[in-house]
């Protein structure tokens, strides 16, 4: 099971990115827009699939255009390097 991040300095480069640290509950978050529904689904569709293969899943709400992210890891009650890596995943797809 994953352990919770002692080591914070994995997520500078995510703040950097435009990823937000959700204090309140040990959480990072983040606001993804696309031109439209198609894009922003197709998107979510290769995040999905991802996340199914490493068995670590997002938390997200979708509206037409725009997704909206939170990623923690509710095993270990909070941000765990599973998070940080599925961060840089959908960054790059
Ligand atoms: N995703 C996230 N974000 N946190 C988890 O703790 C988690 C998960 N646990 N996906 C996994 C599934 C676990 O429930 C299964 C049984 O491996």
């Amino acid at each position: 099971m994953a352990e919770k991040l002692t080591d914070r300095s994995s997520l500078e480069p995510l703040f950097a990115s435009g990823w937000q640290l959700l204090e309140e509950r040990d959480a990072i978050s983040k606001t993804f827009k696309f031109r439209d529904f198609t894009e922003a689904f197709g998107w979510m569709a290769q995040v999905a699939l991802a996340a199914e293969k490493h068995d670590h899943h997002p938390e997200w709400f979708n509206v037409y255009n725009r997704v909206d992210v939170t990623l923690t890891t509710h095993d270990a009650g909070g941000l765990s390097e599973l998070d940080v890596a599925l961060a840089h995943l959908m960054d790059g797809i």
